[in-house]
C-alpha cells in the first residue's frame, strides 16, 4: 500500500502539467473584469486564486474535492461505533481528491500519533502568557513557536531544495502540526478554564476522539470534535483566514509562520469569532427575558436594537453565500437528533426563524441567511464547553486541515508570491472620469 506522501506525489505529477499548460498556452486568456467596487471592497468576488481542494457555490454551498458535507461523511470511513469519520481520513481525501480505504485511513491515523509530541516549551509560552490572555491569542503563539521544527525552513537554509520538491518539506511541517493541534488545543481549554488540569492524551485514540478526551468531554463529544472539525476545515481560498495562510506562505514562509497568521485572521468578529460573538448576544438576549419565554416580538425586539446601534447580527450574512450555510444545516442536523428540547438550541432556531426577515427588511446585508457560526457555538454550551471564547480555537483547528492541504498545494504547483497591484485614489477618479466620456 502506498503512503499518503506517495499517493499524494502521484496526484501532484498527473496535475502539474495541467497547471503548466493553462500558464504557457492560456496565460493571457481574460478571468473577468475588475469593478471599482470590487477593488474598495474587499476583492470581493475577484478571481484571482485557485484551489481544488473545496469550492464554494454562493447557492449549494461548499463542496470539499467535489463532494457535498453529507456526501463528504456518508463516504468516509468511520471511527468504529461511530456515525462520524475519521479526521484523518478526511485530511487523506482533501489531499489527494481520493475517498481513502480503511486501511490507509488508519495508516493516517498511526502517522498523526507518531507526530503528535508537542515541545515542552510550547506549555512554557502559554504558561508564562497571562492567565487572561484570548484563547485564540494562545492557539496563534503555540503554534508560532514551534516555527524552530519547521523541516521547510530548515531544508530551505540549506540551500539544496530545489522548487519542485518544495511540497515535501511543507508536507512534513503540515503533518507535524496538524498531529499537535489537538492537543494544544485542549491544554488551553484546561489550563484557561479548568482549573490547570490538563489531562494527557490517549494514544490508543483517533485524533478527533483524543482532542475530546483532552478537554475531559465524554462521548459523544469525540463526535462532535469530528464533526466540528470537518465542517470547518475549508471554505475555497478567499475567506481571510485560508487566504492569509495563502498569502504568507508564498513568500515561502514556513507552515508554522503561515498558520499562525491565518489564525489572528480568524480571530476577527467578523470572521471565525463570529461564534463567540453569536454565543454572547444570545445570552445576553436571554439574561435581557429575565426568565420569560421569547417571542418572535421580542426576538425581533432585540435584533433591531442590535442593528440600530450599528452592530452586525452576528451567524448571519455571507460573503459569498447567498442561503444557510450547510454547515449551519449540518450542526442543527445534529441537534435536532441529539438535544431537540434543548433551551438555547430553542432560541437559537428561533433567532433562525425571525433574524432573515429583519435582515431582509433593512436591506443592506446581500445574505439575510445565517452561516456556520449562528448554530456552532450551542453545540459547545450543551456538551458544557461554555467559555465562548474557546469557540473560535475550535474552528482554529479545524481549519488548519483545509489550510495546511492548500499550501502543500500550492508549492506542488509552484504558485507565485502573491502581490496584487494596487492604485491610487486619482487613479480610480480616472479611470471613472474616461468611462463616462
Ligand atoms: N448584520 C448586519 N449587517 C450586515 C450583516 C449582518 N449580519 N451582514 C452584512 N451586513 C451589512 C454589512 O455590514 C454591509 O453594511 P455597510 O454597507 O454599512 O458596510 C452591508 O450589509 C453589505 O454587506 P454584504 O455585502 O452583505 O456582506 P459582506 O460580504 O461585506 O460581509 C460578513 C460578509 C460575513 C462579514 C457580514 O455578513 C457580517 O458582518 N456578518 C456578521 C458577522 C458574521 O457572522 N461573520 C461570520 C461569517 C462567516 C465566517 O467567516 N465564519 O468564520
Amino acid at each position: 500500500m502506498a503512503t499518503l506522501k506517495q499517493k499524494l506525489f502521484q496526484k501532484i505529477e498527473e496535475h502539474r502539467p495541467r497547471t503548466t499548460k493553462l500558464l504557457k498556452e492560456h496565460g493571457d486568456t481574460k478571468l473577468q473584469e475588475i469593478t471599482i467596487e470590487q477593488a474598495i471592497g474587499g476583492a470581493r468576488g475577484i478571481k484571482c486564486l485557485v484551489t481544488d481542494i473545496s469550492y464554494l457555490d454562493p447557492e449549494e454551498g461548499i463542496r470539499f474535492r467535489g463532494k457535498t458535507i453529507p456526501e463528504t461523511f456518508a463516504a468516509l470511513p468511520k471511527v468504529p461505533g461511530s456515525d462520524y469519520p475519521f479526521v484523518e481520513g478526511f485530511w487523506s481525501f482533501l489531499l489527494t481528491g481520493e475517498m481513502p480505504s480503511m486501511q490507509e485511513t488508519l495508516a493516517v491515523v498511526e502517522d498523526f500519533k507518531a507526530r503528535s509530541q508537542v515541545p515542552q516549551y510550547v506549555f512554557d509560552v502559554l504558561r508564562a502568557m497571562p492567565r487572561d490572555t484570548h484563547p485564540m491569542t494562545m492557539f496563534s503563539a503555540a503554534i508560532l513557536s514551534m516555527q524552530r521544527e519547521s523541516v521547510f525552513a530548515e531544508r530551505y537554509r540549506q540551500g539544496n531544495l530545489k522548487k519542485n520538491d518544495y511540497w515535501d518539506p511543507m508536507y512534513e511541517d503540515a503533518c507535524n502540526l496538524l498531529a499537535k493541534l489537538p492537543t494544544i488545543g485542549a491544554y488551553i481549554y484546561r489550563m484557561k478554564f479548568r482549573s490547570d488540569t490538563p489531562i494527557a492524551p490517549d494514544p490508543k485514540l483517533d485524533w478527533g476522539g483524543n482532542f475530546a478526551h483532552m478537554m475531559g468531554i465524554p462521548h459523544p463529544y469525540d463526535d462532535v470534535a469530528r464533526m466540528y472539525f470537518v465542517l470547518h476545515s475549508d471554505h475555497e481560498s478567499g475567506n481571510v483566514s485560508a487566504h492569509t495562510v495563502h498569502l504568507v506562505a508564498s513568500a515561502l514562509s514556513d507552515a508554522y509562520y503561515a498558520l499562525s497568521a491565518g489564525i489572528n485572521g480568524l480571530a476577527g468578529p467578523l470572521h471565525g469569532l463570529a461564534n463567540e460573538e453569536v454565543l454572547r448576544w444570545t445570552q445576553k438576549f436571554i439574561e435581557g427575558l429575565g426568565g420569560k419565554e421569547p417571542t418572535d416580538e421580542v426576538i425581533r425586539d432585540a435584533l433591531w436594537a442590535t442593528l440600530k446601534s450599528g452592530q452586525v447580527v452576528p451567524g448571519y450574512g455571507h460573503a459569498v453565500l447567498r442561503k444557510t450555510d450547510p454547515r449551519y444545516m449540518s450542526q442543527r442536523e445534529f441537534c435536532l437528533k441529539n438535544l431537540p428540547d434543548y433551551p438555547l438550541f430553542k432560541v437559537i432556531s428561533q433567532i433562525y426563524k425571525v433574524a432573515p426577515g429583519v435582515l431582509m427588511e433593512q436591506g443592506k446585508a446581500k445574505n439575510p441567511w445565517p452561516n456556520v457560526d449562528a448554530q456552532s457555538g450551542v453545540i459547545q454550551w450543551y456538551y458544557g464547553v461554555q467559555e465562548y471564547s474557546f469557540y473560535t480555537v475550535l474552528f482554529g483547528i479545524g481549519r488548519a486541515i483545509g489550510t495546511l492541504a492548500n499550501i502543500i498545494w500550492d508549492r506542488a504547483l509552484g504558485y507565485a508570491i502573491e502581490r496584487p497591484k494596487s492604485v491610487t485614489t486619482a487613479m480610480l477618479e480616472k479611470v471613472a472620469a474616461d468611462a463616462k466620456k
